[in-house]
């Protein structure tokens, strides 16, 4: 590398809402993303409606993948997405696997295995989550989830536990 270059890395991003319209959630969530100085879209899943994993007593989400190219590190885009997530209203509650109306998750960064206190990479709940595993394999059927396996086994173990796709 020189000063002149710098490496553009393919990252995938899971999307979730199911609080105050989540669709619109989603669609504004994307556009925020690609205002994101050194963020690139590359590709974008159907959208999905999903059962809540976690509480049962809060409503079914919508969810999506996204990938994109950047230039930022792995902690500089989790901040960019927060700061989303910010904006479009989450509310940070002490309750664990709440409803929120945006979740922005970094799925995958390159080939990158992390395990920081802010931020694990692969997302560790990757494997069992079919609302992250189908729309993923919808926008990039021949990946390697690192560390893990191929992400057609992945899908090919994994229920559908409800999700479909919205039209
Ligand atoms: N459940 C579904 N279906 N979709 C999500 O995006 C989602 N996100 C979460 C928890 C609360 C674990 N459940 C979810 O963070």
């Amino acid at each position: 590398m020189n000063n002149f270059s710098c490496e553009l890395i393919t990252a995938y991003i899971g999307l979730g809402s199911n609080l105050e319209a989540p669709v619109t959630q989603i669609n504004s969530a994307r556009l925020a993303i690609n205002q994101i100085d050194g963020v690139k879209e590359l590709a974008f899943s159907s959208l999905y409606h999903s059962l809540p994993m976690g509480p049962q007593d809060q409503p079914d989400y919508v969810n999506a993948v996204m990938a994109i190219t950047t230039s930022l590190g792995p902690l500089a885009l989790l901040g960019g997405l927060q700061a989303i997530e910010n904006a479009q209203g989450r509310v940070r509650k002490g309750e664990r696997w709440g409803a929120r109306t945006l979740d922005l998750d970094i799925l995958l960064y390159g080939n990158t295995e992390l395990d920081l206190p802010d931020l694990k990479v692969p997302h560790s709940g990757l494997a069992e989550r079919s609302f992250v595993l189908y729309p993923l394999y919808e926008i990039a059927p021949d990946l390697f989830i690192p560390n893990k396996a191929a992400l057609a086994d992945l899908v090919a173990k994994c229920p559908l536990d409800g999700l479909r796709r919205l039209d």
